[in-house]
């Protein structure tokens, strides 16, 4: 089987490429990634020589190099985890998710048409689904539940969303679509909440808390995400939707203060800047269908996945240091400097 990977470069993509290799030994994995600033061929690194892989720098929005690498590897499935995928960034600037977000998926999709596959899989994301409120801790976000999006990101993702599922239906596409709550794990880029607070923390900066930091988010270990990927292509129904969490709610606030807590400095460090415009109060992922269909159930307890995930970025100093002495800095004081 060769599956092209998509986004492969960032962080669940990468996750996922060393998942693949490692308990589908006989795939051959191919990465399409442009390496914008999220993508960081460093991460492929340990994999790079690896017989069963290749690594392709092309834009997924490039329809005659997406067909070339179509047409060199014939690929069985395609998982597209190419995205732009920040919250903030698409606050400044929607134009470039609306390209690579909505058109990339449409331009891969074709090259799927034209050339035949056995599956494409969209990786989506819970925020299509809007927020919940605080005060109604029994609501959850199902399938069914409507489409109601807060960003430019999340309407971006939910406009794929729809198109893959017309693609299913106007084509018979073989598609599935997973929507996952919020990962945090190895190679997780510094601009997201826990890396930026785990680095902000060690050198002792100002950790930046949006409003009260009472917004809860539903985390999940980035290896739960790609087992259950795993499972959606090989056993997912076509057509399907699948939603990914594992009941992880925790309110901002508090993963910050077990941050400074885990790395032994003064919860002082903690302060509260403006809100994100639009923010959403509270993600909660219901995972009834994918663990009654495919048996999927999250392994790693958030306390274990967040100390393995510090000390990661205590081991890997010179992963996030290349990052954050580059253009990050200037990303960094654009957002961050008045608010
Ligand atoms: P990321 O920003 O870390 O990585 C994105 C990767 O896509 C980078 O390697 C980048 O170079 C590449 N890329 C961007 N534009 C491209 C283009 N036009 N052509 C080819 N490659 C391109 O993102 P992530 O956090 O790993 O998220 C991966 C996917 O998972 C996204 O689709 C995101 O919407 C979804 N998702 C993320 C989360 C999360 O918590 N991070 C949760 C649910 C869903
Ligand atoms: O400096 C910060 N301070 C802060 O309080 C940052 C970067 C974030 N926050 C808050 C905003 C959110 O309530 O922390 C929460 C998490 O923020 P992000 O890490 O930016 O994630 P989120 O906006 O929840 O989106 C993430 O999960 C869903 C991913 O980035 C998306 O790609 C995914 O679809």
């Amino acid at each position: 089987m060769t599956i092209i990977v998509t986004g492969g470069a960032g962080f669940i993509g990468s996750n996922f490429i060393f998942y693949m290799l490692k308990n589908h030994p006989k795939d051959r994995i191919v990465c399409l990634d442009k390496l914008t600033y999220a993508g960081n061929l460093s991460t492929l690194a340990p994999v790079m020589e690896h017989p069963n892989f290749r690594f392709v720098k092309a834009d997924i929005c490039d329809r005659e190099a997406v067909c070339r690498l179509f047409e060199e590897e014939h690929p069985d499935m395609v998982v597209n985890f190419a995205a732009e995928s920040h919250v903030d960034r698409s606050i400044e600037n929607p134009g470039i998710f609306l390209q690579t977000n909505i058109m990339g998926t449409a331009v891969l999709m074709d090259a799927c048409r034209s050339y035949g596959i056995i599956r494409y899989h969209q990786v989506s994301t819970d925020e299509v689904y809007g927020d919940l409120p605080l005060d109604r801790p029994d609501l959850f976000f199902t399938e069914e539940t409507p489409l109601h999006t807060s960003s430019p990101y999340s309407s971006s993702k939910a406009a794929a969303d729809l198109l893959v599922l017309s693609y299913q239906r106007t084509y018979g596409l073989p598609v599935t679509i997973s929507r996952c709550s919020n990962n945090y794990g190895p190679y997780h880029f510094p601009e997201k909440l826990i890396p930026l607070m785990i680095i902000n923390c060690l050198k002792e900066k100002p950790m930046p808390v949006y409003g009260e930091g009472l917004n809860v988010r539903d985390w999940l270990y980035v290896e739960d995400h790609c087992r259950a990927i795993d499972l959606i292509l090989h056993h997912g129904r076509e057509g399907e939707v699948y939603n990914i969490g594992g009941h992880n709610e925790m309110r901002n606030i508090d993963i910050v203060r077990l941050i400074c807590k885990e790395l032994g400095k003064p919860e002082s460090l903690i302060t509260h800047v403006a809100d994100r415009k639009g923010h959403d109060m509270r993600y909660a992922i219901n995972p009834e269908k994918i663990s009654g269909e495919l048996g999927w159930v999250p392994e790693t307890k958030f306390a274990d996945g967040l100390r393995k995930t510090i000390h990661w970025y205590l081991d890997h100093r010179e992963w996030w240091e290349e990052i954050v002495s580059g253009a990050y800095q200037e990303y960094y004081e654009t957002m961050y400097g008045n608010r």
